[in-house]
């Protein structure tokens, strides 16, 4: 059975029930989704959620399928701290696709003036934002000269039954695309999936060379060729085993008032004129399960961290080969801040992690380089790294006026922002000895010998 967002669902049904909750009091798609997810995240407690009867549509919701580091490892076959490691593994082992003409996600097909948005149960997250929203859309673009396909998640404003806007980040393959069609007066076709098993989410968000086919990354991530079939407006091979596909064209030329929207950082964005989409056909499963990503939650931030901590691992390592991890907390949104642990062998070496890591990636604002013996995943003890082996005279590096997010609150116009590298690893000599107690006394007296009610 090809991996897709049913076969992620029953795998956790059938092994890991804990880590699924199914709704089945119907809530409304505007606000009332979110005000669930809000308690929830509000508790820290992030199971995959099936939402049964959404009100308005027919169709059910899933939303979380990749809202902890435990998910995650659950599809990479993993361990949570493993994510980067074996994203990176599989990301350099990409497998072609194969074309199919027998497609799930075409069993139903509503062609020009029959597909209608406002069918689809687009949720409204926050009061600020302007309309209901596709969060959970990878988009699928092709360059018109080498044939290679483009995937990036791009947030999509509904604006009637066949127009949606767009934010595609300037400069990003999608905006290039555009661009060149653009310049030659033409529309860019495109194909918007939706309903996806977590590692085709994965692999779709891939830090790739632009003449690299992403179909082939997904298939890498999956460790099994995509299943494509011909779109039915557009010029595309689209995932066959996908639970909904938008097809559309981008239309040059053509700029309308998008957002404002509330984004991964918690705060929101202001209305653009922006790019818009004429949507030419919506083909779905019969059944089809529609999928939400609720943006500036725990979802959102952590799915962008494994590709980018992947790409961090791989940056650092080249720098410095003893690198052991890395990891980008949710507490800065899984863009802005890393925590990097090396084994340090020469003295400069925490100084050279940090301007590697600022090198490999633009978003980064504050990076901390600890010690081995400390544990990324756990802030209590990057903190406690701070607070004992960090001398902010000698210890801090501070580069002013480098590019940013253009989504960072406090960043000056265009994502201008200034970035901080903390080395809080300890001097290879002379730094007093850490408390211990004997290794054998340890091994001896057990908990549960004596406190059995506190060993689990
Ligand atoms: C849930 C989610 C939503 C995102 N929304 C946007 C967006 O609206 N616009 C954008 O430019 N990038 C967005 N991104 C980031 C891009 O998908 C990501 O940077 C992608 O790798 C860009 O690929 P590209 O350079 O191949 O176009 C989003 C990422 C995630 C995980
Ligand atoms: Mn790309």
């Amino acid at each position: 059975m090809p991996k897709d967002l049913r076969s992620f669902i029953a795998q956790l049904e059938a092994k890991s029930p804990e880590e699924i909750a199914r709704v089945n009091k119907p809530l409304s798609p505007r606000y009332e989704i979110s005000a669930l997810l809000t308690h929830l995240e509000k508790i820290k407690r992030f199971p995959l959620l099936f939402f049964e009867k959404v009100k308005g549509s027919d169709a059910p919701v899933v939303i979380n399928a990749q809202a902890s580091r435990r998910l995650m490892a659950i599809a990479l076959d993993g361990k949570p701290e493993e994510l980067a490691r074996k994203f990176g593994e599989r990301q350099s082992k990409p497998i072609p696709p194969v074309e199919v003409t027998d497609a799930p996600v075409q069993e139903v097909t509503k062609l020009g003036d029959e597909a209608d948005l406002t069918e689809v149960p687009m949720l409204t997250h926050y009061d600020v934002n302007a309309a209901p929203y596709i969060t959970a859309g990878v988009v699928v673009a092709a360059d018109p000269d080498t044939g290679v396909r483009n995937t990036s998640y791009n947030r999509l404003m509904m604006a009637g039954k066949r127009e949606l806007r767009i934010f595609m980040a300037i400069g990003r393959h999608l905006w290039t695309l555009h661009n060149k069609f653009e310049r030659r007066d033409q529309p860019l076709p495109i194909a918007i999936v939706i309903g996806v098993h977590p590692l085709f989410s994965l692999g779709a968000q891939a830090l790739t060379p632009a003449d690299e086919d992403e179909y082939g990354v997904i298939g890498g991530m999956m460790n099994e060729p995509l299943r494509l079939v011909k779109a039915k407006t557009v010029p595309i091979l689209v995932p066959a085993d996908a639970e909904m596909i938008i097809e559309g064209k981008m239309l040059p030329h053509v700029r309308r008032t998008e957002g404002p929207f509330g984004e991964f950082t918690g705060h929101a964005v202001p209305q653009d004129e922006r790019q818009i989409i004429e949507v030419t056909a919506i083909t779905h499963r019969k059944n089809y399960i529609f999928q939400d990503i609720h943006a500036g939650y725990t979802e959102h931030k952590l799915m962008g961290a494994v590709p980018r901590e992947a790409a961090l691992l791989k940056a650092v390592r080249q720098s410095v080969p003893t690198v052991k991890n890395v990891c980008m907390p949710v507490s800065g949104n899984c863009r802005f801040h890393a925590y990097v642990s090396i084994a340090k062998r020469t003295p400069g070496q925490a100084k050279n992690a940090i301007c590697a890591a600022f090198a490999a990636d633009m978003l980064l604002k504050h990076v901390v380089i600890v010690d081995d013996d400390i544990d990324i995943f756990d802030e209590e003890r990057v903190l406690w790294a701070i607070s004992n082996r960090f001398q902010a005279d000698r210890d801090l590096v501070v580069i002013a006026n480098a590019q940013g997010s253009e989504l960072d609150p406090s960043a000056g116009p265009g994502g201008v922002n200034a970035k901080m590298g903390l080395d809080a690893t300890k001097p290879l000599e002379g730094f007093p000895p850490e408390l211990r107690v004997p290794e054998e006394v340890m091994k001896r007296i057990r908990l549960e010998d004596f406190l059995p009610r506190f060993s689990n």
